[in-house]
């Protein structure tokens, strides 16, 4: 019987987009013979709307940084207590007819930071994805750092700061104990803003403040001098990892910016050029990474290699981009798992998951 999947879209921030342009690569993509796809979009204020296709979810901007989701006339909302029907429409109450598996395709505040995992688990639905726990761990730096540490793996150098400690934050201390320059970050991974490499005590001052003004808790961090490279994991106890791949920018703080704001200009270069046995390392070591957080489904490792071929792991992206252009799906076509098997596997890794308890 053919499994009917929810691909759940859109939320409140700066990724809107990429959510967008996910799912029209999904929707394209999908096995039609084995699932039935439906629409569910997520506004900015987090209310739900069901569409009949993909043409009926987006208004038409010129602007691409402006896209905006279309309100349907069906409201609808996923509620605890409902058993194999939890989907009911607004404000009928009518239960909409049952799902297999949700396809979370969302970023920003709530969608991110496990909360929306929470719900999905409340509900019995089962989902793709990491659940409550990695998710949230994932949103932290400084959390995602402490485990990564514990387990052995390298991470820059760092430190953290909360609010409260605000004037307590000496630049020379600092400069003694990281060197120059630092990169300073909100802790929370989803502010793609708010970052600045700094080199001097004005600007560190400066970014400080602008860490601040984004999170409660910031991170104070080493620059590390290597080239980025990323690696894809896949599965859910037996995870599998993907060839590496490298994302070449002009620049080191350019590379933030690049990666945030214009991801047109960076380069991917998939699979990366990279000697067999740092290959070998990179592999075993994402999917080191990937057990120590207890990543679910899917996790995009991006790691520093430095010019000693040291290995140091930057950040775990447990909601990578998802087009067919994008990273993850690359690094798989590279390592012969094409995008339509590579949806089709993690549908699968969620409904196994579904069937078993969910410890986290
Ligand atoms: F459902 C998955 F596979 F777990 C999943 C969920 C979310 C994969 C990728 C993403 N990515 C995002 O939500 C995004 C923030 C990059 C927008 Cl598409």
């Amino acid at each position: 019987m053919k499994k009917k999947v929810a691909i759940l879209f859109g939320g409140n921030s700066t990724e809107h987009q990429v959510s967008l342009q996910s799912v029209k690569s999904i929707v394209h993509s999908i096995d039609k013979r084995k699932y039935d796809v439906v629409l569910i979009g997520v506004d900015k204020e987090g209310k739900w709307y069901l569409y009949d296709n993909l043409d009926s979810c987006i208004k038409n901007s010129h602007d691409p940084n402006s896209i905006e989701l279309v309100k349907s006339d069906k409201r609808i909302a996923l509620i605890p207590g409902n058993h194999i029907y939890p989907f009911i429409e607004l404000p009928s109450g009518k239960v909409l007819g049952k799902i297999d598996v949700i396809f979370p395709l969302l970023h920003g505040g709530r969608g991110e930071d496990g909360s929306m995992q929470g719900l999905f688990r409340i509900t019995n639905m089962p989902f793709v994805g990491s659940s409550v726990l990695a998710s949230a761990i994932c949103m932290d730096k400084d959390f995602t750092k402490r485990i990564l540490l514990h387990a052995g793996l390298k991470v820059a150098n760092y430190t953290t700061f909360t609010k409260n400690e605000e004037n307590n934050i000496h630049f020379k201390k600092i400069k003694k104990q990281l060197g120059l320059p630092v990169f300073i970050k909100p802790a929370n991974q989803g502010s793609s803003v708010g970052v600045s490499k700094v080199e001097s005590e004005d600007e560190f001052h400066l970014g400080i403040e602008a860490a601040f003004s984004y999170d409660n808790k910031i991170i104070v961090e080493e620059a590390i001098d290597g080239r980025e490279i990323e690696c894809a994991v896949l599965g859910n106890n037996y995870p599998i990892s993907s060839l590496p791949g490298e994302v070449m920018t002009n620049s080191s703080f350019y590379s933030y910016e690049a990666k945030y704001i214009d991801e047109k200009d960076s380069q991917l270069i998939v699979p990366a050029v990279l000697e067999d046995t740092v290959v070998k390392k990179m592999k075993l070591t994402a999917i080191k990474a990937f057990e120590a957080i207890q990543c679910e489904g899917l996790a995009r490792i991006d790691f520093f290699l430095t010019k000693d071929n040291d290995l140091i792991i930057n950040e775990i992206n447990t909601l990578p981009g998802f087009t067919k252009q994008s990273m993850y799906p690359k690094l798989w076509e590279a390592s012969g798992r094409c995008y339509k098997d590579l949806i089709d596997d993690l549908i699968r890794l969620a409904i196994e998951r579904g069937a078993s308890r969910h410890s986290v």
